[in-house]
């Protein structure tokens, strides 16, 4: 039997043709230590497709010029190929113009755009940003920023023991001077989605503006930000099979134009003087230097590729694989699930009695399983579920019930050699 064929024996009637998709990505013949390489750290980063990689070569060896100033061929043609890269993910993510997706380095770095241009400008003393417990530290360092020179305050929404939002205490939380909200669509450290179309309604109908960090739903299922409504969306590219280095800020465009920079030099300016700078309109404004060019045109092929399977069979997919990765960590002893909220993506963070998750991990790499081990840069989510760290599986839509059966198989392992 060959690895790919392993890797199908138990996998149900696909809605995907998971043989054909594990063959675009070379990096999954790798085998680590002896084992053949079960790649389960998605939420951090995803791998790349062949398609996405060959885009890049294409890019570098045919197209590569810097873009928007040069009359000749090749800056041209970079400049029109980065700008149908734009159009693409303004398509895949249903925004209403192109002008509405700016290029940032990644989801950090689209929150900090927000947090300067936006919170900076219109957050003043005595004002109220609400956020959740189940926030990446990307949505919650540069609000403290804010929060600490304007003299504003933090308002945080709880969660259940499940790991789900109380929607009740949302609510409750807004004041006359709540300014902003900050949620993520699904939580990295425990896999929870969300509410976040009601999150966004209930916010605006008193007159606040919504940011969705999206860095783990948009690799997952599909994202329509006019039927959110939401005002900001930011996600990555490299969790969601294109590179490192670029990332999207979605923003309403009444909203980024009345923005403050965030950052200043070229193609962000019309005019220079130094007695007055005139600025270029959105999505240049915030565009400011030479961009990533490779990786956005990059990213519009990963874009391409996600599209071709279907967002809705990714997501139906790792619905199946989280199921059945959920079904047998609960019959296992010892093994505990943190978050278990009734809806989730793609994410199982869980515990092992008595073993240090560090340790899990290790072990884990020992049999080719790779997981993240740690805080997962959401240090509030494990102080409110008590524990210093956790161990965590996520999924892509290459990975199979296989997979799984190796992940279960790593964690009997951990236990024997622990216990
Ligand atoms: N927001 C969420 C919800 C995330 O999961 C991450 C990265 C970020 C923001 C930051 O994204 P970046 O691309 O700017 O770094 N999350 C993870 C993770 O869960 N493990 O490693 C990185």
């Amino acid at each position: 039997m060959t690895a790919l064929q392993t890797a199908m024996r138990s996998q149900p009637a696909p809605a995907i043709d998971i043989l054909r998709i594990r063959a675009d990505f070379p990096i999954l013949e790798l085998e680590v230590g002896g084992k053949p390489l079960v790649y389960l750290d998605n939420a951090a980063s995803s791998q790349m497709p062949r398609q996405v990689i060959e885009r890049l070569v294409t890019y570098q060896t045919t197209q590569h010029a810097n873009i928007n100033r040069g009359v000749h061929y090749l800056s041209e043609t970079a400049t029109a190929e980065y700008e149908e890269a734009r159009r693409k993910i303004q398509r895949f993510i249903n925004a209403r113009e192109d002008r509405e997706v700016i290029f940032s380095s990644g989801t950090t770095d689209a929150i900090n755009l927000v947090a300067h241009g936006y919170g900076r400008k219109f957050i003043g003393a005595g004002d109220e940003i609400i956020l959740t417990t189940l926030e990446h530290h990307s949505n919650i360092v540069p609000w403290q920023m804010v929060a600490e020179e304007k003299g504003a305050a933090i308002r945080v929404v709880p969660v259940d023991d499940t790991g789900e939002l109380s929607i009740d205490a949302y609510e409750k939380l807004f004041t006359p001077r709540t300014k902003f909200v900050g949620v993520s669509h699904v939580s990295n450290a425990l896999g929870t989605v969300n509410p976040v179309k009601r999150m966004i309604a209930f916010a605006h109908a008193r007159g606040v503006p919504v940011l969705i960090d999206g860095a783990q739903a948009v690799p997952h299922m599909a994202i329509d930000v006019q039927d959110l409504d939401c005002d900001f969306y930011a996600f990555s590219g490299h969790k969601m099979c294109g590179p490192t280095g670029i990332g999207i800020l979605y923003g309403k465009a009444a909203l980024l134009e009345r923005m403050q920079p965030y950052k200043g030099g070229g193609d962000m300016i019309l005019s220079v003087t130094f007695e007055k700078t005139t600025y270029n309109a959105i999505p240049h404004f915030f565009e400011a230097g030479t961009p990533p060019i490779a990786a956005a045109i990059g990213l519009g092929a990963a874009v391409d590729y996600m599209s071709a399977i279907g967002m809705d069979a990714i997501a139906a997919h790792e619905h199946d694989l989280l199921d059945y990765a959920t079904e047998q960590m609960r019959r296992m002893p010892g093994v505990r699930i943190i978050g278990t909220a009734p809806h989730k993506a793609a994410v199982l963070s869980f515990a092992i009695d008595g073993v240090h998750p560090h340790d899990v991990g290790t072990l884990l790499n020992t049999e080719g399983v790779a997981v993240r081990t740690g805080h997962h840069c959401a240090q509030p989510v494990m102080q409110r579920f008590g524990v210093p760290a956790t161990s965590r599986a996520s999924f892509a839509v290459y990975n199979t019930m296989s997979e799984v059966d190796a992940l279960i198989a790593g964690i009997r392992t951990v236990q024997k050699v622990f216990t």
